[in-house]
């Protein structure tokens, strides 16, 4: 049985459904481009930056565009979340987020967060997730975005423990590549058809208890 010491949580998807508020922003972005946004398209731009997502999105609708002209739909885009984000209640915390992190907290295990985004801090904040985070590492303090582990090995070394002794909680295909390349354990939140090369798969983490880390190996 592996000794865990530390859990990193990835944002979007883990903690809250800002996803759904990402999806609505790029979707109204793609309407522009003459194309509507699919749900299974969005899958593949879950924990993938800003920048990197909209590349994507313009290879998809045979669009050519300027530095400036990124810039403007990016700033645009991030607008049009930011309204869902203002708008978000304390309560849009995942079911049984909160119970978790009061569990890992009691047993001395270590917590941090590592997300894509640069909304990151405001939207902890605003749920009260932030006084259960040692370190937040987010999408201003990462260079190489997630399937690279730089997200997560940040913070495992703001923490002070080895990949081998941390559990890295993600919603997104790129996060669990971040973290398998990173040499952590990773657990999936959603569905094993999407995450099945994680270490094991969860719905969410409403009842899920400490025993959830006891069948992990090295
Ligand atoms: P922002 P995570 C990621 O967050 C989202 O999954 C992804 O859809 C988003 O493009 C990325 O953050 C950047 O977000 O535009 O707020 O900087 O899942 O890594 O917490
Ligand atoms: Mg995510």
């Amino acid at each position: 049985m592996a000794e865990i010491k530390a859990c990193l949580f990835d944002l979007d998807g883990v903690i809250v459904d800002t996803a759904k508020y990402h999806f609505l922003a790029w979707g109204r972005l793609c309407k522009e481009f003459g194309y509507e946004l699919s749900e299974e398209e969005n899958e593949n731009l879950k924990g993938i930056s800003r920048a990197e997502s909209l590349n994507i999105l313009l290879r998809k609708a045979g669009k050519e565009a300027s530095e400036a002209e990124k810039q403007e739909m990016m700033a645009r885009k991030n607008g049009w979340y930011l309204d869902h984000v203002n708008a978000m209640k304390p309560d849009e915390i995942l079911p049984g987020v909160k119970d978790f992190m009061e569990a890992l907290r009691q047993k001395g295990i270590r917590i941090g967060l590592g997300s894509a985004s640069k909304n990151a801090l405001p939207i902890v904040e605003k749920i009260g997730v932030l006084p259960y985070l040692e370190v937040v590492i987010d999408g201003n303090k990462v260079t190489r975005g997630k399937p690279d582990p730089q997200t997560f090995s940040l913070g495992a070394e703001a923490i002070g423990v080895e990949p081998r002794h941390c559990v890295v909680f993600e919603d997104a295909v790129a996060g669990i590549d971040a973290a398998l390349a990173g040499g952590f354990f990773a657990i999936g939140v959603g569905k094993p058809e999407i995450l099945g090369h994680a270490h094991k798969v969860i719905p969410g983490f409403q009842d899920v208890k400490l025993s959830i880390f006891d069948d992990l190996e090295t």
